[in-house]
């Protein structure tokens, strides 16, 4: 498999990054359609900001938000992820046409989450966070946060088997920016061959984070997108196999360009050159 680009749909008001902008319905599909049309494998509709300090949206709330969303866009050929922990909201955007859950909480919020994966036959993403979004950048801890990370990544992946999801629907994610320093961070970016090699597909999230405008000033988060390549293109060559991104267009071209450059990929020319 190569690399996937999960390409973010925010259906909030308050998303870090793009919170309104896809809020209203037809802004919502319209931007989906220009996803799918720039390379987005996944769609990944969420209605609940995760950001720090977000207030938590109410269940009624978050399934008007997702939930026509998904309809609309099952039978456009790609696949349809919901970002969600709470498993009524799952349940209804699998009904919806959903087949991937993507739950920041790895199951913990609602443990039920994972009977529920397993029978409908669901993929899923469990990513790793510290504490909960509305405290988890107050001051975060690690003895070794890769360590720390793994290891929790394999015991939420131990209870998903448990509980009956098929070993080939699990993925992982360290949860960039879910409880991390800067430096926790750029560790676990620099040592995400160990995350791989937990053995599941590793999904990463860097997209437009504010470790990024620490690194490079940029406030707007709109003007992330070369950090955003730059994490991303590294996190290929560490083994990363899923991408998370508000950006599918720039990043798309990025992971084509890197994947012939490490040699896992046969140079194909995509449109006749009009000039050399
Ligand atoms: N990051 C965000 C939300 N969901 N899911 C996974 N698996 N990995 C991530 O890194 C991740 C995620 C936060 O980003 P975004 O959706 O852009 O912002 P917000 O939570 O404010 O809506």
């Amino acid at each position: 498999m190569g690399p996937l680009i999960m390409g973010i749909l925010n259906v909030t008001p308050d998303s870090f990054s793009d919170g309104g902008e896809w809020f209203a319905f037809e802004s919502a599909i319209e931007h989906a359609r220009a996803l799918v049309a720039e390379g987005a494998d996944i769609l990944d509709v969420g209605g609940e900001s995760t950001r720090p300090r977000a207030e938590p949206v109410a269940v009624d709330e978050e399934l008007r938000r997702v939930v026509p969303v998904v309809q609309a866009l099952r039978g456009t050929g790609v696949q349809i992820s919901v970002d969600t922990a709470k498993l009524t909201v799952a349940e209804a955007a699998v009904d919806a046409g959903a087949t991937y859950v993507n739950d920041v909480t790895a199951f913990r919020q609602e443990p039920e989450m994972a009977g529920f994966v397993a029978d409908r036959g669901c993929d899923c993403c469990l990513m790793h966070m510290l504490g909960e979004p509305r405290t988890m950048q107050d001051d975060p801890r690690y003895d070794d946060v890769v360590d720390d990370v793994r290891a929790f990544l394999e015991e939420r992946a131990e209870f998903a088997v448990r509980e009956g999801v098929r070993e080939d629907r699990i993925m992982v994610d360290p949860g960039i920016g879910f409880g991390k320093t800067l430096d926790h961070n750029l560790e676990l970016l620099r040592r995400l061959g160990e995350i791989v090699a937990v053995g599941f597909p590793v999904v990463i999230g860097t997209s437009r984070k504010s470790f990024l405008a620490r690194l490079t000033g940029r406030e707007d988060p709109h003007d992330r997108v070369a950090g955003t390549v730059a994490t991303t293109v590294l996190a290929l060559e560490r083994g990363a196999a899923v991408f998370r991104v508000h950006d599918v267009a720039e990043l798309r071209q990025a992971l084509d360009v890197a994947e012939v450059i490490l040699g896992r990929r046969a140079w194909e020319r995509p449109v006749p050159l009009t000039s050399a």
